[in-house]
């Protein structure tokens, strides 16, 4: 099992415990290895393979009891006290724990009076008034369990971030009509770049909180307005996407954007930690116990409040930032600025729509010093792959292309490249002979997807080992939200890409994210580079940069970590075949 199967099991015993009433200390510490196992960089798996249960051991966060069930599951698949639990409790109720204004408590006595054991069922009761009769219950709460099961429903689904961008642009856009708005920021897992978003949460600061209201609701991609407050509304997107708006006071406005830009599990560790230092934390503010106010206008100086240095939304996902926080330990973000080049480009010659020249000049305005031109190699027949005739005509015309950028003094470089293809048998599409001539090599998996992770590593690591690739392209593959990922083992290929001084990319296009956060994490750990690429298929894909190197931010990587931030003449030392 992976770790997120393994995370999902704990996630729920801990709410089956909390919907039988059980003891608060044991919920807590199943949530907290279900964070613990979902947050971690490296498989368990490979964990306990390589290390038995003592590989498991000095995992914060997991103890003895945890650390046992996380073995039966490695080992048979499943979780005999997860499947107990479920035979008490209909897996139905796991569900109806998700709608807001249902807690556990009232939950379980939804569950006990009324008979219901699935969301349809509450809502069936709901509709019926059978809620509001119940003890503790209301007219009131009754109208919002249909309120959070409708939300629930509309919110289920997630959405790319880069699907989640131009709307976040528009949105910004069109609030900056507002007279007298003054900031306008989209937070919650947007402003973390997390791949996935569910919905939009939008922050401003107005004088008319009405005003902004009521333009807000007139956005012409709106469909649904769910709701309209005096300072805050909800509305559905012809897309399906719902966004959320509030207007702050500018005293809170800090604390609010602290607040909802989470993540949760961020937040709750911030206010746990306030609260140990006699404060408290809110959406409102940072507060003495007495209720004096302590900060809140900026979000620096809500970290401050509680010994902090700002951390940057990107590492708000408890990985170790707090603790690293503190010790001033946080990577130094990456920027921009510090990517010299792009690693994968294609052009004209297989599926790109644009020339080698076009493509060239598209990465100068970008203020490029390189650009590696990787084009397919012929066993990816459906994008008119290069054989070897094709790519020795393209190299003599990226060296031609260089000699005019010289006559020019442009101080720019054309890489001769490829993409080649790792076959089904490990072997690459390319003879050695041509890959030896090649500035640089990338080399990616393209079909043969369904093999075990053991012969896909193989595969993979066979190609590193021919000593003749610089780069592996999109290393596991997934499209996201359309193809998983083919299964292989990362760890192992680090450690052998480390041996043969192969970087592994960070493929930027929107759908990929591939390496994602949480494996830069491990390629960091592994001291293994990472190449941020955009695998541009058109000069305006080039631009998609900006995803890879939030990706990166958020698996804590830093310049000294990446390969194209090095300058042409470091990287040509780099790249130079054994
Ligand atoms: P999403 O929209 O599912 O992709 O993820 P987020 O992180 O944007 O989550 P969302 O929209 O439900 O809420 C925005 C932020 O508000 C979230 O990141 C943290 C904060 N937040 C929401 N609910 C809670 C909560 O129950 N406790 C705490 N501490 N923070 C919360
Ligand atoms: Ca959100
Ligand atoms: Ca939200
Ligand atoms: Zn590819």
């Amino acid at each position: 099992m992976e770790n997120s199967e393994i995370a999902r099991v704990f996630f729920e015993i801990a709410d089956l415990l909390e919907l039988k009433g059980g003891d608060l200390f044991r919920v807590r510490s199943y949530r907290n290895a279900g964070m613990v196992a979902d947050g971690l960089p490296e498989s368990l798996k490979t964990l306990y393979e390589d290390g038995g249960e003592d590989g498991l051991k000095g995992i914060p966060g997991i103890g003895e009891s945890t650390r046992t069930k996380i073995i039966e599951m490695l080992e048979t698949g499943g979780c005999a006290f997860h499947r107990e639990l479920l035979t008490e409790m209909p897996s139905g109720m796991l569900e109806i724990l998700k709608v807001s204004g249902v807690g556990p408590k009232k939950a379980a006595l939804i569950h006990k009076e009324l008979g219901v054991k699935t969301i349809d069922e509450l809502e069936k009761a709901a509709a019926e008034g059978r809620i509001q009769e119940l003890a503790g219950f209301g007219q009131v709460s009754e109208e919002k369990i249909l309120r959070g099961i409708k939300d629930l429903k509309s919110r289920t689904q997630v959405f790319k971030l880069s699907f989640v961008t131009p709307f976040a642009l528009s949105f910004v856009a069109w609030l900056k009509k507002v007279p007298g708005i003054i900031d306008i920021v989209p937070a919650g897992s947007y402003r973390r770049w997390k791949e996935t978003v569910g919905d939009l949460d939008i922050l401003t600061t107005c004088s008319d909180a009405r005003a902004v209201m009521d333009h807000f609701v007139k956005h012409p991609e709106v469909r649904e307005v769910v709701s309209m407050g005096e300072t805050k509304s909800t509305v559905v997107l012809k897309a399906g996407l719902q966004v959320d708006i509030r207007v702050l006071e500018k005293k809170a406005f800090g604390a609010a954007l602290q607040y909802f830009t989470g993540s949760k599990a961020h937040n709750v560790a911030i206010r746990d930690r306030a609260k140990r230092m006699g404060l408290k934390i809110s959406e409102y503010g940072v507060f003495r116990e007495n209720g004096q106010w302590v900060a809140g206008e900026k979000e620096e100086a809500v970290y401050a409040a509680v010994g902090l240095p700002w951390i940057p939304p990107e590492l708000r996902e408890m990985r170790g930032e707090i603790e690293a926080a503190e010790k001033g330990a946080l990577p130094e973000p990456l920027k921009r600025s510090d990517i010299r080049g792009d690693l994968h480009v294609h052009t004209k010659e297989s599926d790109g729509t644009y020339t080698l020249e076009q493509m060239a000049e598209a990465a100068m305005k970008l203020g490029y010093e390189y650009m590696a031109v990787t084009d397919h190699s012929k066993a990816v027949g459906i994008a008119r792959g290069l054989d070897e005739a094709r790519i020795m005509a393209q190299m003599q015309a990226v060296d031609e292309f260089n000699d005019k950028l010289r006559k020019q003094k442009k101080k720019f470089t054309v890489l001769k490249s490829t993409e080649v293809d790792i076959r089904a048998d490990g072997t690459l599409d390319h003879p050695e002979s041509v890959l030896r001539k090649l500035d640089l090599v990338v080399a990616s998996v393209h079909s043969g997807f369904s093999m075990s992770m053991d012969e896909m590593t193989k595969r993979v690591v066979k190609a590193i080992r021919t000593g003749l690739i610089n780069i592996i392209g999109h290393p596991t593959g997934r499209l996201i939200g359309e193809r998983e990922p083919y299964l292989i083992d990362l760890a192992k290929v680090m450690a052998e890409a480390k041996k043969y001084n192969t970087a592994l990319e960070l493929n930027s296009y929107p759908d990929r994210l591939d390496l994602n956060d949480s494996h830069c994490m491990l390629a960091k750990e592994k001291g293994v580079l990472v190449a941020i690429s955009t695998d541009s298929h058109s000069i305006h894909h080039l631009a998609n940069i900006e995803y890879g190197i939030h990706t990166a931010r958020r698996g804590w990587l830093e310049k000294k970590d990446v390969l194209n931030t090095r300058p042409l003449v470091e990287l040509m030392k780099i790249l130079k075949k054994k």
